[in-house]
């Protein structure tokens, strides 16, 4: 089921891209995310489909709240399995390097892979007890030095090259992904945002245009995020992972994944 989702996904884009190709002026911008079905629609996502705006917002968060929660510990073996490299099954792809490495070098010491907080930990607060310091779905291995340059600043185009980072760009107040992980970080961030809105003893996670939020609920840059969304479409590595966290480990899964379209239908 999940390829015939894929199937559908690449056709429309193919049909799109077709399209432009008989315009004068250069596509610059990205394709929008095209409307998706899932195998979910008539199932997950039934209160969901069709609604817009705050109201579909408000009924994914009802939707995708009800999960299983994992101790900060069993992260480490989670993330072996839903980040494993499709080519090498004893190793982990990392977050904004793109590099395959040993899953056994999960540690802090340079050259180890650790656990990065896509929506980093200060922005509310959350910390590594069982909530959304633990979430999967914005949990990714990543190499040491590279998570510790990204820091908790929020994403943003532009900058210098990131050692090691295998295309990752930063400056003083933001950090930028590689190309391929761009989408991959929006759909994570508002998964984010629509998870947690302040009801479960955690703050109000809440996406905005800053690149300063520092310790505040919020993380930058909206704009930016969306823009990442449509460029960077999600992935059968993406797709494999949401599914692996739904049928293994937390049973919710990431809308915007699913749905890609979803994002500019609430921002
Ligand atoms: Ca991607
Ligand atoms: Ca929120």
């Amino acid at each position: 089921m999940l390829a015939t989702r894929i199937r559908r996904w690449k056709s429309v884009a193919l049909a799109t891209t077709a399209v432009l190709v008989g315009l004068t002026a250069p596509a610059l911008t990205a394709t929008p995310a095209a409307a998706t079905t899932t195998a979910y629609d008539a199932t997950y996502y039934k209160n969901a489909v069709g609604k817009t705006g705050t109201s579909l917002k408000s009924s994914l968060h009802t939707i995708i709240t009800p999960q299983t929660k994992l101790s900060y510990s069993a992260v480490w073996n989670a993330l072996k399995v839903t980040d494993q490299d499709p080519n090498n099954s004893n190793n982990v792809i990392l977050l904004y390097s793109g590099v395959s490495r040993s899953k056994s070098l999960n540690g802090g010491a340079v050259g180890n892979w650790n656990r990065e907080h896509t929506w980093a930990k200060s922005h509310g607060d959350f910390g590594e007890v069982t909530g959304p310091g633990t979430d999967l779905h914005h949990l990714r291995p990543a190499d040491v030095q590279v998570n510790s340059i990204r820091g908790n600043k929020d994403f943003d185009n532009g900058g210098s090259s990131v050692t090691n980072g295998g295309g990752s760009l930063t400056d003083s107040d933001s950090f930028e992904p590689r190309d391929a992980d761009k989408g991959d970080v929006a759909r994570m961030i508002l998964y984010m945002a629509v998870r947690y809105d302040g009801g479960d003893g955690f703050a109000n996670l809440e996406p905005n245009e800053s690149v300063n939020n520092g310790s505040n609920p919020y993380m930058g840059k909206l704009s930016v995020l969306k823009q990442w969304n449509a460029e960077d479409p999600p992935s059968a590595f993406e797709e494999k992972r949401n599914q692996a966290i739904y049928d293994t480990y937390q049973h919710n899964r990431n809308p915007f994944i699913d749905h890609p379209e979803w994002v500019e239908a609430i921002w």
